[in-house]
């Protein structure tokens, strides 16, 4: 990265910040170079440090969906903020946001809001264990829920068998009770219920995968989660942070038509504010506190402008947004496929509506093991030359690209003219 603004500010922040970065991801190490700061974000774009613009394809990880300072949520959080940041108490504006939620996603009776997808995935599973009096929960490789110490857990020595830490200061017996199966694996994981069934306390999913760059689900696999999950008395989890209001306005559950026990939701119902939430069944959120045994807290949950931006952004959620999403995303698709093509460089996209990766890797990405075989380094190579022509990609070979109501014709060719001669560059 030449940019010297950057660079003078990365050295400060990496005197404070572990990483110079306040998330992990954002400090390019999946990538090289240093990072980009940035100063501002309109519409489709960033404004580095240094004042360059750029294109940007992260849209701060998936809540941008509408544009960066969409005018309309921009104006409610304002509004909100002159009002009061917090309460602290009951406000109706959290009663008119669980029931646009609900009106979203229907297999969402009773939710809780919280501020961050880490604390919904979290909270969600003590639900289920706490409603199961079960331990035993199952997750899938390649699949991230936020790092709470459950989920930072790796597939253990054989398949399903318990898992282990994934990340230090996770204790064994925290990982214990995870067990890993490979996503897409329906024979693994008919055949997990078949032997355990009754110690489950919860599956939970990405119903489309962006945690491994983006990875649909294979005909049947979700179905047989939530299937098999009612058969077992085991809790369905369909972690829709990522795909919520992405891949359809209510989600992966809409667009496969299905209804999961429990669904996890945040990013794009939050419009860039910390908000998240998880709900499902009655039966299950009466579980908790107060009203159950089940506890769980948040000082800011449901604050007024958290969700004063999240109700601006959801009212703006329209069948005309997500046909644009689509056709620019299929734009963009086919651009980079072809670019890549005329390079002659192996590389394979895959895309739910606005929603997709491209990865350094020769045919399809069902699982990790497909996702593992990318060329981690051609991917930071190409990274690169999208930097140095003015396009933000996610800085990892294992995330999802996102576009934006803003991303018209003009930036999505600006995105493939520049990964076609960046893939040029690759030789
Ligand atoms: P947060 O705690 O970051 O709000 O959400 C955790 C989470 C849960 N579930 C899914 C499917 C998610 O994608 C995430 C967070 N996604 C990452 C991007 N892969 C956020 C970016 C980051 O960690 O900085």
């Amino acid at each position: 990265m030449s940019d010297p603004t950057s660079k003078a500010l990365f050295a400060r922040a990496k005197e404070l910040m572990p990483g110079g970065v306040n998330s992990p991801v954002r400090a390019f190490r999946a990538v090289g170079g240093e990072p980009v700061f940035f100063r501002e974000a309109r519409g489709a774009w960033l404004v580095g440090a240094d004042g360059a613009r750029y294109v940007d394809c992260v849209g701060s990880w998936g809540p941008a969906i509408l544009g960066h300072a969409d005018a309309r949520v921009v104006e409610a959080v304002q509004q909100a903020a002159a009002r009061g940041l917090s309460f602290g108490a009951p406000s109706e504006l959290e009663i008119t946001f669980a029931e646009r939620v609900r009106e979203l996603y229907p297999s969402v009776e009773m939710m809780r809001a919280v501020s961050s997808g880490t604390e919904a995935c979290m909270a969600a599973l003590r639900v289920a264990r706490g409603a199961t009096g079960r331990d035993v929960i199952v997750k899938f490789e390649g699949c991230y829920h936020g790092h709470a110490d459950a989920l930072l857990v790796k597939a253990g020595s054989g398949l399903a068998t318990f898992g282990v830490p994934d990340s230090a200061g996770v204790p064994e017996r925290a990982a214990a009770a995870t067990v890993t199966l490979p996503y897409n694996d329906q024979a693994a994981l008919e055949a997990l219920f078949a032997t355990r069934g009754h110690e489950l306390a919860a599956v939970i999913v990405e119903p489309v995968v962006g945690n491994m760059g983006c990875v649909p689900p294979a005909p049947g696999f979700l179905e047989a989660i939530v299937r098999l999950s009612d058969e077992h008395g085991t809790v369905s989890i369909f972690d829709e942070v990522m795909t919520g209001c992405r891949v359809a306005r209510g989600g992966a559950q809409e667009r496969f038509g299905l209804r999961p026990a429990m669904t996890c939701l945040g990013k794009v119902i939050g419009g860039g504010k910390p908000l998240a939430a998880y709900g499902g069944r009655r039966a299950l959120m009466e579980q908790v506190a107060p009203l159950g045994p089940v506890y769980q807290a948040g000082t800011l949950s449901g604050n007024p402008v958290s969700v004063s931006a999240g109700l601006a952004t959801i009212a703006q959620l329209t069948p005309e947004l997500y046909a644009h999403l689509e056709a620019m995303g299929a734009r963009l698709e086919a651009g980079l496929v072809e670019g890549a093509r005329a390079a002659g460089v192996a590389a394979t996209v895959q895309r739910v509506g606005s929603m997709l990766t491209l990865f350094f890797v020769d045919g399809g990405v069902r699982s990790w093991a497909d996702a593992d075989r990318s060329d981690r380094a051609r991917f930071g190579r190409w990274h690169a030359g999208l930097l140095s022509r003015g396009v933000y990609w996610p800085p990892s070979q294992f995330e999802a690209a996102f576009l934006s109501r803003e991303h018209g014709v003009d930036e999505i060719d600006r995105v493939v003219a520049a990964s076609a001669a960046a893939m040029r560059e690759l030789g």
